[in-house]
């Protein structure tokens, strides 16, 4: 497919929100909008990624396409969605089926897929055996709105000041993307790392910026002042403790920006003030090969690279005969009494949790937050 430019004026002083990557997760993406108050004097910018890791994924297609209609909504392409999509149109067979090997795999990881959503409204079992050109058949033709929605958007967005693309842009000469392939814009890992810096401000989503926390993970958007760059992929979906992000710019313009967060973790309250302790360091997706010095029953000894370190056991897996560790830091949050926190695991040796979207350790009395 090939790169498709948008270009829209933003009214001077319109609030201007930005979202991307909800991979299926509609709740979240409904309580982030309601959380800001959207409503018709807004501007609602979604940088891709409507689909898949989540199990509401037609569920986010309809209301983005809801959205769209009732609001100024610019709704970009993503690449899973566009990768998606694309098998599903295809007329090679062995397109469906690689969907379909990878649906199953996705229902072991993260409980379903859109093609399971779709085989399920329409009667059909999503498994193996099943008559897979009668099922995409049939898909095309209860879906068609959907599918032409995902299949038209757009790759990058402009505005006087902003560029919005999912996952990265090498230059912002955009006139000489234009017409080329999109896939790598799409999937254009790790940017934020690499990328050049902008006169315009760029903003993308596709890669977590928790990924870019060389010791203490923060999963709020990442705004780089002197490239340009802003990051607002939370790993929702992706990231077992992921958020759905919602980027705020009050008058429109990157000054001033602010954001909001959702996730489905539950709330405690912290019942004590904690000193902040610093991290050793932070094991993550890509980097995340560990030596287990000592297996203890809630939490182990590991050597990451040379640094000596203690993760949950149950963090623990194996990979390709390696023993990797899952996202995870040994990081002591500060807290005072009264602070929120939101609870990712809870051992004899403390809580694992997130405090305003910072990863770490808290080991002090807590109760469960009054819903
Ligand atoms: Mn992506």
């Amino acid at each position: 497919m090939q790169t498709t430019v948008q270009r829209a004026s933003f009214p001077p002083g319109r609030r201007v929100l930005v979202t991307s990557d909800i991979h299926g997760h509609a709740d979240l993406f409904r309580r982030v909008l309601r959380d800001a108050g959207f409503g018709r004097d807004d501007i609602l910018v979604i940088i891709g990624d409507f689909i898949e890791k989540g199990c509401q994924s037609l569920e986010t297609v309809r209301e983005a396409m809801r959205l769209c209609a009732h609001y100024t909504v610019y709704p970009l392409m993503g690449n899973v969605d566009i990768f998606r999509v694309s098998r599903i149109l295809s007329d090679d067979p062995a397109d469906w089926q690689s969907y379909l090997a990878w649906a199953l795999h996705a229902e072991k990881w993260w409980g379903g897929s859109m093609l399971h959503e779709m085989c399920g409204e329409l009667g059909i079992a999503g498994s193996p055996e099943m008559d897979l050109p009668a099922a995409i058949r049939a898909i095309r033709r209860r879906y068609d709105k959907e599918l032409a929605f995902l299949n038209g958007l757009p790759t990058i967005l402009e505005t006087e000041d902003m560029i919005f693309v999912h996952g990265g842009i090498p230059h912002e000469r955009l006139d000489e993307l234009t017409g080329q392939d999109c896939y790598p814009l799409l999937k254009y890992d790790d940017f934020i790392k690499n990328c050049p810096a902008f006169k315009k401000w760029v903003v993308v989503g596709h890669w977590p910026v928790v990924l870019n926390c060389e010791k203490i993970p923060c999963a709020n958007p990442m705004i780089d002042e002197k490239r340009h760059v802003v990051g607002i992929d939370g790993g929702c979906g992706v990231k077992e403790n992921g958020q759905l992000n919602l980027l705020i710019l009050p008058e429109g313009r990157m000054e001033n920006a602010t954001f909001l967060a959702a996730d489905d973790l539950p709330a405690v309250t912290a019942l004590a003030d904690q000193q902040e302790a610093p991290a050793t360091a932070h094991i993550h997706w890509g980097d995340h090969d560990v030596a287990v010095l000592e297996r203890g029953e809630t939490m182990s000894r590991v050597l990451y690279h040379d640094l000596e370190m203690n993760v949950p056991t149950q963090y623990l897996f194996e990979d390709h005969g390696k023993t990797c560790c899952t996202d995870v830091t040994d990081y002591t949050l500060p807290v005072r009494a009264g602070d929120t926190l939101k609870r990712i695991l809870t051992l004899p040796e403390g809580m694992f949790a997130k405090k305003d979207g910072v990863f770490g350790w808290y080991r002090g009395p807590w109760r469960e937050k009054d819903k």
